[in-house]
């Protein structure tokens, strides 16, 4: 690994940037592969990362139709949680967390986790009693989490409007305090680059058309850049999941509309915690430049169209400007949209399928940039022994004709 020095620093910055090593290689694309991963986001470069690290099959390729990172793993806004409600889902979310933790020196890579906690806003008495039943089902589950009351909401969020005569009143809350965000491009660079030292060929602009399958097995995948022989394809290409899947012959349970998120103009540091209110839609945190990162729920219809309704945006900005006057006269500067995947119970997909040798990893919906280490860890797994890895068994696709749903509605945050 290249050392970096501040003379290193000042030669690349005079010189164009011309001598920067590269951080992957151009991989050419090889006629077959033991494993074809679908999808250069997040959790497919996870998945190819630990597919070599953990498993020892490195003759993987990662095929992306754009470029790495640039689908919903570079839209999102980076929150990292394990607030869940149902014991599956906590121990899920709870290890891909422990993972964000870890993930600096694991991939060598800082990535920017930023443990500033996390809070869910209950802006009436109902919504309080519920929070105080998911705050404590998260810490019987050993997850950290702590009620707070107004005058703690006070104290945490400085900018937040307690006064008499607001429109939503602030009955309490919960922390996660370990709950934070990271820097997004940093996380798919650094498996992209983890998973290209081991051997995993990253092949962008190649766009998958098409499957050979043959007796109900996966036999190959058709390119933009041509055929490749393949007897194991994981499929982890977030809101696109029904189109590829139907390529393969699957119907997958799943719906997809467009997230939005925005951001303010930059100012000095006034915020240091997430918070969200699902109540009125919104959450904000903000960035290490200063700018206010702003969302809420998804448009309410589906679509591929990737920008995002404009009542979206003003009722968003509504409520926020509501609870934080103060933010009232900022300049937003970007909105943007990314189309998520959401199945009907509001949790993930990780499986196996009726396509012998076909895995998917879908449905994460507007969560599943927290998910991406877990991810990549369990569909490796269910990829290499072709069977789900135990954190994902009650994850699979097969829990919608069986009826063992995991109806995470309440606890997916803001957005779905
Ligand atoms: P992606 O990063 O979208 O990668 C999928 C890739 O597949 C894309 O790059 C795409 O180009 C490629 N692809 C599609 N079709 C093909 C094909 N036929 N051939 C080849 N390649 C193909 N989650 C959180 O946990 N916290 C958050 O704060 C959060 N905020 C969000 C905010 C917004 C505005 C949005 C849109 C999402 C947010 N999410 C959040 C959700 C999160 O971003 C996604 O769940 C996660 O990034 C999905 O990762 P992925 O690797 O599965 O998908
Ligand atoms: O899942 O925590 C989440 C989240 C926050 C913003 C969008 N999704």
């Amino acid at each position: 690994m290249e050392k970096y020095s501040a003379f290193s620093l000042l030669k690349n910055t005079l010189t164009g940037h011309k001598h920067w090593p590269k951080s992957w290689r151009n991989a050419e694309l090889k006629s077959a592969y033991d494993v074809v991963i679908i999808g250069g986001g997040g959790h497919g470069l996870a998945t190819a990362y630990n597919l070599a690290k953990n498993h020892g099959i490195t003759n993987v390729a990662v095929l992306e139709k754009g470029w790495i990172g640039g689908g919903n793993t570079g839209r999102n806004t980076a929150v990292s949680r394990s607030n869940y409600f149902y014991p599956e889902s906590t121990r899920f979310y709870e290890h891909s967390l422990k993972l964000y933790e870890q993930m600096n020196d694991e991939l060598n890579y800082n990535v920017m986790f930023s443990q500033v906690g996390i809070i869910n806003l209950a802006l009436d008495r109902h919504e309080m009693d519920i929070f105080r039943r998911w705050s404590t089902s998260i810490q019987l589950q050993g997850v950290d989490s702590e009620l707070l009351t107004p005058e703690q909401i006070a104290e945490e969020v400085s900018i937040l409007n307690m006064g008499a005569k607001t429109r939503y009143k602030i009955h309490g809350g919960f922390i996660q305090r370990r709950g934070g965000v990271s820097r997004h491009d940093a996380v798919a660079w650094a498996y992209a680059r983890a998973a290209d030292n081991l051997g995993v060929d990253i092949i962008q602009n190649c766009e998958v058309t098409g499957f050979d399958i043959v007796d109900g097995g996966i036999r190959g995948v058709k390119t933009s850049l041509g055929e490749i022989r393949t007897d194991k394809v994981g499929m982890t290409v977030a809101g696109h999941s029904s189109v590829v899947a139907a390529m393969a012959g699957i119907d997958l349970p799943i719906i997809s509309m467009c997230l939005q998120a925005m951001v303010s103009e930059p100012v000095k540091p006034c915020l240091n915690r997430i918070v969200m209110s699902p109540k009125v839609g919104f959450y904000l945190s903000q960035s290490d430049r200063g700018e206010m990162v702003i969302g809420g729920g998804a448009d309410s219809y589906t679509s591929y169209g990737q920008r995002g309704n404009l009542p979206t945006t003003e009722s968003v900005l509504g409520a926020v400007t509501e609870l934080f006057p103060t933010l009232s006269r900022m300049k937003l500067m970007r909105q943007w949209g990314g189309i998520v995947d959401i199945a009907p119970d509001a949790s993930p997909i990780v499986s196996k399928t009726p396509v012998t040798g076909f895995y998917i990893s879908t449905g994460w919906g507007t969560g599943g940039y927290k998910a991406i280490p877990a991810g990549g860890d369990t569909l490796a797994y269910t990829i290499a022994n072709d069977k789900p890895h135990p954190l994902v068994e009650p994850f699979s696709l097969d829990r919608f004709a069986k009826g063992r749903l995991v109806d995470e509605g309440a606890a997916a945050g803001v957005a779905h």
